[in-house]
């Protein structure tokens, strides 16, 4: 869980830094969560990055919902823009992203040849919201163990660039951006997979609205994973009483049963969900 806190001065610095480092790269690598790749988005980037090539990554796809995802992927493919598929904790990716990186920019390296540049190497750079894996995912590609310090918003360093082979160079540290805040909705699926902090939500609300959507989209997964009916009374009284989450009074104790059920919501315990739809 992220503990960043995005203030005017922060965003605006975070804005400065993130242009300029998009002027030296060749394409600009977006993480978004494979469960929720609209509100996972930046509402900037796609403004500051408008004319470089982009590849959006679904990331932490082994616990989204696999058909989901693929339709996520030919949305954003229809839509003319590349996409892939990724788990960077488990998965070894650096193969799949080099070559989609130099497939992406295969005319822009015919060019440079045609000038008579002999070897160009592809710069690249990682960019998303907290929490969406960008530090997992540099280490898997450039095939590191540990994990880099976090550049935070408004920190300048000097930049360094890793070869991940002959042709492409990754920025050490990732570009972070604000997560969208502007509405319920995103704020709410934002919170309930941890991308952001939920003391600021009402914990009920953020139950009721991932149970209801699980209820909605995935019939029958709150009965097999709590032995409820789905369909009739509180869903969070239901699990509770079934759990015993329950005080000496048999009252239900709210606080453990919504902390509870978002941990299992977030630790996938329910099974690989998507909170999001491309259709
Ligand atoms: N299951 C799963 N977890 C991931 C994946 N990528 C990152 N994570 C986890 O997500 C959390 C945040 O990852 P991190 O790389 O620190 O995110 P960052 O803030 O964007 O740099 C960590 O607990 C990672 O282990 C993935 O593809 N699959
Ligand atoms: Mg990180």
């Amino acid at each position: 869980m992220t503990d960043i806190q995005w203030f005017p001065g922060h965003m605006a610095k975070a804005r400065r830094q993130m242009s300029e480092q998009l002027k030296l790269v060749d394409i600009v690598i977006e993480l978004r969560d494979a469960r929720i790749p609209f509100s996972s988005a930046n509402p900037l980037l796609e403004e500051l990055a408008n004319d470089k090539p982009r590849l959006i990554i679904l990331n932490k796809a082994d616990m989204a919902d696999e058909s989901e995802s693929l339709k996520w992927k030919n949305y954003f493919l229809n839509n003319g823009l590349n996409c892939i598929i990724c788990d960077s904790l488990n998965e070894k990716i650096t193969n799949r992203i080099v070559d989609e990186v130099k497939r992406i920019l295969h005319d822009k390296l015919e060019k440079a040849k045609a000038r008579g540049i002999r070897k160009k190497v592809l710069r690249a750079m990682v960019c998303g919201i907290p929490n969406v894996g960008k530090s997992t995912f540099i280490n898997n590609v450039v095939k590191k163990k540990a994990a880099k310090a976090e550049n935070r918003p408004g920190v300048t360093k000097a930049l360094q660039w890793i070869r991940i082979n002959e042709d492409v160079e990754l920025l050490d540290t990732p570009g972070v951006l604000w997560p969208k805040f502007d509405d319920r909705q995103t704020a709410l699926k934002l919170a309930l997979l941890g991308s952001i902090n939920d003391d600021i939500l009402d914990k009920r609300e953020l139950c009721e609205f991932g149970l209801n959507y699980l209820k909605n989209n995935y019939p029958g997964i709150l009965k097999a994973k709590y032995d409820i009916l789905e369909n009739e009374g509180d869903l969070i009284e239901a699990i509770a009483r079934k759990k015993l989450w329950l005080n000496n009074e048999g009252v239900i104790n709210t606080d453990t049963a919504y902390a509870l059920i978002l941990k299992d919501i977030r630790n996938n315990h329910l099974g690989r969900v998507s909170f999001e739809r491309a259709d």
